[in-house]
């Protein structure tokens, strides 16, 4: 059993977001997802999603770069290739270095084909969907504490979200912990909040601010310091009782690897866009669950496809701090035609075989960049 890819088509796709999206290296006010679409010999299409955040400020692929690996590189040696499964796929790409944002949008598409192929859904393939309703926290970083505060508290209100995290690291250290300090307090002590440092403080500086936050409640410190500084990431590990989350320190199983040998005892963000697909994350998940390193489903603020995608992937786990996945609420459209279902502070899994949901292709032509 062997399904035949036979033609892949890539979109670059421009959606505006609801507000502006402050981290420490970007402001967004638009997401670009780079979407492709597989098409096989036994009639069945799949597609995947490919997301970097700001250009080339987050990571080392823009959407552009992923559609050219996609096309020039990713396409010739798949198509008319019999590929019994997602190990299979990647075997083949086995022979391309990097480019995991790319892999992980043709992981998608194909793990989506191979499902409808099967009448499965992803998360069957990937071992089974533990749970169908995922915590998903939102994000405030709209850069002002006030409006985050109104912003947190109408969420609460609604009963959307019950948790959040903030994005800081663009400002000085002791104006990162007052906003920090400030938005805990008025949320409540029951009220989970995380910070999101995106790389942007020193090792003197982080020194200094987690105790203060750790001090305030806040739980989770996301990438305080560079993601070069790996043995500084596991120090702070081991310093404190709130806990260090490696984002950009860590993609796929190799590096977790790397740092639990350094001894790092904090959490790990998963991310399918750092891994190169939803099966790889996994990789990387079997890898920290083995060494006794806890969780957190991440997100590279993809649209619905991608997230999906991460969701079917995230309920085969157990993921000891929840996830993030909250990417298609920030955009002020999408290309698929029923959105997801966001309440009491979850979001759940779409049923169906493959990612269990419909592109609007008539949609996705709207937003697609002209060839
Ligand atoms: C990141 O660094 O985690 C995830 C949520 C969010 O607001 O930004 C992303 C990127
Ligand atoms: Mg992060």
């Amino acid at each position: 059993m062997a399904l035949i890819i036979e033609e892949i088509r890539c979109w670059l796709v421009d959606i505006p977001t609801i507000r502006p999206h402050k981290l420490s290296m970007t402001t967004m006010g638009n997401q670009t997802l780079m979407l492709v679409r597989v098409r096989c010999q036994q009639g069945i299409i799949g597609w995947g999603e490919g997301t970097t955040i700001g250009g080339l400020s987050y990571g080392v692929e823009s959407p552009e770069s992923m559609k050219i690996t996609l096309e020039r590189y990713i396409a010739p040696l798949l198509v008319g290739k019999p590929l019994t499964g997602v190990s299979a796929l990647h075997d083949v790409l086995a022979s391309l270095r990097g480019n995991n944002f790319a892999k992980s949008a043709i992981e998608t598409a194909f793990l989506d084909a191979f499902g409808k192929w099967v009448n499965q859904p992803i998360s069957t393939l990937l071992g089974g969907a533990k749970h169908h309703a995922l915590p998903a926290l939102w994000t405030l970083a709209s850069g002002d504490t006030q409006k985050d505060i109104e912003e947190g508290q109408r969420l609460l209100d609604c009963g959307r979200h019950r948790a959040f995290k903030l994005k800081i690291g663009s400002k000085a250290a002791d104006a990162d912990v007052q906003h920090a300090v400030q938005i805990k307090h008025a949320l409540g002590e029951k009220v989970h909040v995380h910070v999101d440092v995106n790389q942007g403080w020193t090792l003197a500086q982080a020194l200094w601010a987690i105790p203060r936050l750790q001090e305030a409640g806040i739980t989770l410190i996301e990438q305080p310091i560079a993601l070069t500084e790996t043995s500084q990431l596991v120090d702070l590990s081991t310093r404190f009782t709130t806990t260090i989350l490696a984002d950009e320190a860590v993609t796929d199983a190799t590096q977790g690897m790397a740092l639990i040998r350094q001894g790092f005892t904090g959490a790990f963000a998963l991310k399918i866009a750092k891994a190169g697909g939803p099966y790889q994350a996994l990789k990387l998940a079997h890898v920290a669950q083995a060494a006794g390193v806890s969780l957190y489903g991440g997100t590279m603020l993809e649209g619905t496809i991608g997230t999906v995608a991460a969701l079917h992937a995230w309920s085969t786990l157990t993921l000891e701090w929840g996830t993030e996945m909250f990417g298609p609420l920030l955009l002020k459209d999408d290309v698929v035609t029923q959105p997801l279902v966001y309440q009491s502070g979850c979001v759940t899994l779409p049923q169906g075989p493959g990612l269990g949901i419909e592109v609007d292709e008539d949609k996705l032509l709207h937003y697609a960049r002209p060839e």
